[in-house]
């Protein structure tokens, strides 16, 4: 089998209720810049990244696809993708521009249209090809219920149907509010209202110092805190290591490292207990299991950071054996055509040969915002 031709396209998709916020980011629409990998043999695979639907900036990732990695792909053998991924993430010019961020993402999106084709050709569900088995239960968790834009009634209602109407025995709210008081509140509210028996997890998103976070974390014992995630700047590896020493509650981050080598500083540091790679930032599925792979080599709990990307992290969670939990954000379930989907609080293993990114054509018609 030979690549062909690689398309590129830009989906925005907008979010729940319009917009949403953490203490960092505003969003209305959630971005997929991505590629479809065509192949002489008729297959076809789909692969993307996840982005906050900045235009410009996604341009970045579908320019560097086509015009940086594109012509390193044209004639080689899809199967092939531990060689062809290190051919990329290694080709000096796009090396010495850029060994995380656009490149990154670029080759991610990349990565994970190849490994569509190789499950694709096999005629297996990607978790299939991966040796994993449709009887291990993945639990959902659900992040839609928490964000720091809604009003403290609207929260604590909508934790309580997640809960209670929806079947999910784990919600993460967002904390980092400007006066930190009212985090406390939220979460001794949404607490109250979800019972002592559901996980319940925060993400400051980066926003505090140690010190605030050392105060606000020492707090979260009382309130059962399953994990505290991204307390402060997310480089901030001594920060993270001294948090994990000092508070009680368990440390999550993940979603802001960028390659394998963060991941192992991080973890031999003692600065996680939560490993959350994100597939769409660490370059691809290949990346992902190496990273996934380091943490169970320290017995490590790894729950995927999912930025919208479901469709495939499900795939891997079901396959790692360091994967027993999962996180649900629904934004972009419309566009696929076997959309990752979550029966009474669990998730249910998709049939599909692939690895779950094949979109709509609808979708391609209704969100591509690339012309
Ligand atoms: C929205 N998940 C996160 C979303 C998410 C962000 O800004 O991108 O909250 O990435 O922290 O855990
Ligand atoms: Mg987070």
């Amino acid at each position: 089998m030979k690549i062909t031709r690689i398309d590129t396209f830009i989906l925005h998709v907008p979010v729940t209720r319009s917009q949403i916020a953490d203490s960092t980011h505003q969003v209305t629409h959630w971005g997929a810049p991505g590629c479809i990998i065509h192949t002489d043999a008729g297959i076809f695979g789909t692969g993307y990244s996840g982005t906050h639907g900045h235009l410009p900036t996604d341009r970045l990732i579908t320019d560097c696809i086509e015009h940086t990695f594109g012509p390193l792909l044209a004639g080689e053998d899809p199967h092939a993708v531990q060689h062809l991924w290190r051919k990329l993430a290694h080709f000096p010019p796009a090396q010495w521009v850029g060994r995380g961020g656009i490149t990154h993402l670029a080759l991610g999106a990349i990565d994970i249209a190849l490994w569509d084709i190789k499950a694709k050709a096999a005629g297996l569900p990607l978790w299939q090809l991966l040796g994993g088995s449709d009887s291990k239960i993945i639990q959902a968790y659900n992040t839609d219920g928490g964000w720091l834009n809604w009003s403290l009634a609207d929260l604590v209602a909508d934790c309580r149907r997640l809960v209670e109407e929806e079947g999910y025995s784990g919600v993460k709210i967002k904390v980092g509010s400007p006066n930190p008081t009212d985090d406390l509140r939220r979460i001794e509210a949404v607490r109250e209202a979800i019972g002592p028996a559901v996980k319940l997890m925060v993400d400051a998103n980066g926003r505090w110092d140690v010190t605030t976070a050392l105060s606000l974390g020492h707090r979260f014992a009382d309130f059962d805190i399953f994990w505290f995630e991204e307390p402060i700047w997310y480089d901030d590896l001594p920060g993270h290591a001294e948090l994990a020493r000092k508070l009680a509650t368990p440390i999550a981050l993940g979603e802001q490292l960028y390659s394998l080598d963060n991941f192992r500083d991080f973890i031999r540091a003692g600065a996680v207990h939560f490993v959350q790679p994100d597939v769409v930032r660490l370059a691809g599925i290949t990346e992902w299991w190496q990273a996934a792979d380091l943490a169970y080599a320290h017995r490590l709990p790894v729950v995927s950071h999912i930025g919208d990307m479901m469709q495939v992290h499900l795939h891997l969670a079901i396959a790692h054996p360091a994967c027993t939990m999962l996180e649900y954000i629904p934004w972009l379930r419309r566009c696929f055509v076997e959309p990752a989907t979550v029966r009474n609080g669990y998730f249910v293993a998709p049939q599909q040969p692939g690895a779950g990114t094949t979109l709509k054509d609808s979708a391609l018609n209704e969100f591509n915002v690339r012309n």
